[in-house]
């Protein structure tokens, strides 16, 4: 046994953590810290998770870089010089390796190492991790950190194989980059990864096909870089910044415009929406009033304000009525935030195919295959860029085979949605713990300061376990279904379940329709520093004694 541990059985770690993107990198930082044995398992063969693998041509984040990063040591939040407004995926994966130096995290990280199942031993209270290289390890404590956009959503097209020219997909792009020039390329995907790819491929391509089932909001990022009169600015108030946006309902400043867009007059709307298009951009479109995610009333308006803003940018009108969403909610799908997307479609080498009444019939060896009112359509392609997005949120936890107390497997007991209690853990399971999990802010929140959160709580409870004598923490079945009932209420009390998504899991064929993150991270905070100060009501903790004697 580890000589650190106050539990009598005997583990290879104290704790094993899966994956090495933002999560996995702080939770073991956190433990290290706290003394613990932990050993970080990652499939890849570096750090950084989406961005490790998410490197298509455009890729950037949503969330503006000063608040898109780590705030545990504020010496990395003041030396560390973000170059842009909103980082590019090679910037976010240079810091994601500085970090991972800084802290000499490498030492504990088993790179091209995907685990396959995990087991709990009840009689012994500890986990049985088993990976692809054909070995086990235990750990008392087993800590998913495989992140929400993790697992490809890949549409199962017949005659795929077949198909003579490349593929790829934007979830596991190339590491040496793509040429595109002189290819013909079909991009299948409206979604924020096709949105921002589709600048960059048209510019190379000879002819890039755009085929779009559902047509998508999107607003001008705005990116730009940063000048160091602004990040001196931010880092001088980087304390106060950062907890301000703790007390926020989406864990960021999105200068929220706190008045109902059916308060004011259409020429007060148009205004502000205005300056949001001109100046603010991105997500930021969404705080321009303060009704638009809960009055579908005042979404319309916001709706319309985006449509118009499509026709006046696309030349071809039969190309702006495909591309602007009809009867669409806004942010109801995550808002996409581009540079020059809608632009791309007035070249000449660009195209575009609604596939929303006639879906993709097939691939040919030489190209795809559109069968709709007009007959079959062939396109001959060279190249088909899948970015087609993820099975968000459940699709890397359930990849392990992950069983519990009496070999309930995980798999089973999320079939209809997964069950979880404040995202952290699931009844049937002790001693698991999900990073924004489903049932968490996670998607709906600044991913970097719900990982903050989740990893501070998850790292504290584990130092009162040690410290408390306790072998297993669980949630308890009433606290499950009551706060599974509580996500789906306050979702319901938003536009977000009025469409198809992937908050949804209905953007995988066969997934069951359930709301899985948690909308309000600032009342998510309340109420995880409630459930901790009540002595963490809602669990079960197990003393060390008792399970020895109810074992013995
Ligand atoms: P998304 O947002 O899930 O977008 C995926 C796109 O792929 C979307 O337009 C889908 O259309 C389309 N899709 C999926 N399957 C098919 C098939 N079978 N045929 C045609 N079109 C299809 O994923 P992204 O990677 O772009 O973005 C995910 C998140 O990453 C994003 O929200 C940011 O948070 C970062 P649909 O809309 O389902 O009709």
């Amino acid at each position: 046994m580890d000589d650190r541990s106050p539990i009598t059985t005997r583990t290879d770690f104290d704790a094993i953590v899966v994956g090495a993107g933002f999560a996995g990198m702080f939770m073991l930082h956190r433990l290290r810290q706290q003394g613990l044995k932990v050993r970080v398992f990652e499939r890849g063969s570096g750090v950084g998770g989406t961005w490790f693998w998410n490197r298509y041509p455009g890729a950037r984040c949503d969330t503006e870089s000063m608040e898109y990063s780590y705030q545990f040591d504020d010496a990395l939040q003041q030396e560390w010089n973000w170059p842009e407004r909103y980082s590019a995926q090679p910037d976010i994966l240079k810091y994601a390796n500085h970090v991972a130096d800084r802290y000499n995290l490498r030492a504990d990280l088993q790179f091209n190492t995907k685990v396959l199942s995990a087991s709990f031993d009840e009689a012994r209270h500890l986990w049985t991790i088993a990976t692809d290289d054909g070995k086990t390890a235990t750990a008392r404590y087993f800590i998913m950190a495989t992140g929400t956009l993790s697992v490809a959503n890949k549409p199962k097209f017949a005659g795929l194989d077949s198909f003579k020219g490349r593929v790829f997909y934007t979830s596991d792009w190339p590491h040496e980059g793509v040429d595109f020039t002189g290819r013909r390329v079909a991009l299948i995907g409206t979604g924020s990864s096709g949105i921002q790819s589709t600048p960059h491929i048209a510019e190379q391509a000879s002819r890039l096909t755009v085929f779009q089932r559902t047509p998508n909001f999107s607003v001008p990022a705005r990116n730009r870089p940063l000048s160091d009169e602004e990040r001196n600015v931010t880092k001088s108030r980087y304390g106060e910044l950062r907890n301000f946006t703790y007390q926020q309902p989406f864990a960021t400043n999105f200068h929220m415009n706190d008045v109902s867009a059916l308060s004011v007059s259409p020429e007060e709307r148009r205004r502000v929406y205005e300056e949001r298009w001109n100046q603010h951009g991105g997500l930021h479109f969404m705080a321009a009033f303060n009704d638009l995610l809960f009055n579908s009333e005042a979404n319309k308006t916001i709706a319309e304000f985006i449509v118009d803003k499509i026709h006046g940018i696309v030349k071809d009108p039969k190309k702006a009525e495909i591309l602007a969403p009809k009867n669409g909610v806004v942010g109801c799908k995550r808002l996409c935030s581009d540079t020059g997307y809608f632009e791309t479609f007035n070249r000449d080498n660009v195209d575009l195919v609604d596939v929303s009444q006639s879906p993709i019939e097939e691939v040919t060896e030489t190209g795809i295959r559109v069968e709709g009112d007009e007959g079959i359509r062939d396109f001959g392609v060279d190249d088909i860029v899948f970015a087609t997005g993820f099975d968000a949120m459940t699709g890397a936890l359930l990849g392990v085979d992950i069983k519990g107390r009496g070999g309930q497997s995980l798999r089973d007991k999320w079939a209809a949605g997964p069950r979880t209690y404040l995202g952290l853990q699931t009844v049937g399971f002790p001693n698991l713990f999900m990073v924004t999990g489903p049932g968490s802010p996670s998607v709906l929140s600044n991913m970097m300061v719900s990982i903050d959160q989740h990893v501070n709580l998850i790292s504290d409870t584990i130092r009162h376990l040690e410290s408390a004598g306790i072998v297993e923490i669980e949630p308890q079945q009433s606290a499950e279904d009551a706060w599974v009932s509580h996500v789906n209420e306050v979702a319901d009390l938003t536009v977000y379940p009025t469409c198809n998504s992937w908050y949804l899991g209905s953007n995988v064929p066969g997934k069951t329709r359930v709301f899985m993150p948690y909308i309000g991270f600032n009342t998510y905070v309340a109420k995880c520093q409630d459930v901790v100060a009540k002595g963490y009501e809602g669990f079960v903790l197990v003393p060390s004694e008792r399970k020895e004697a109810a074992t013995a």
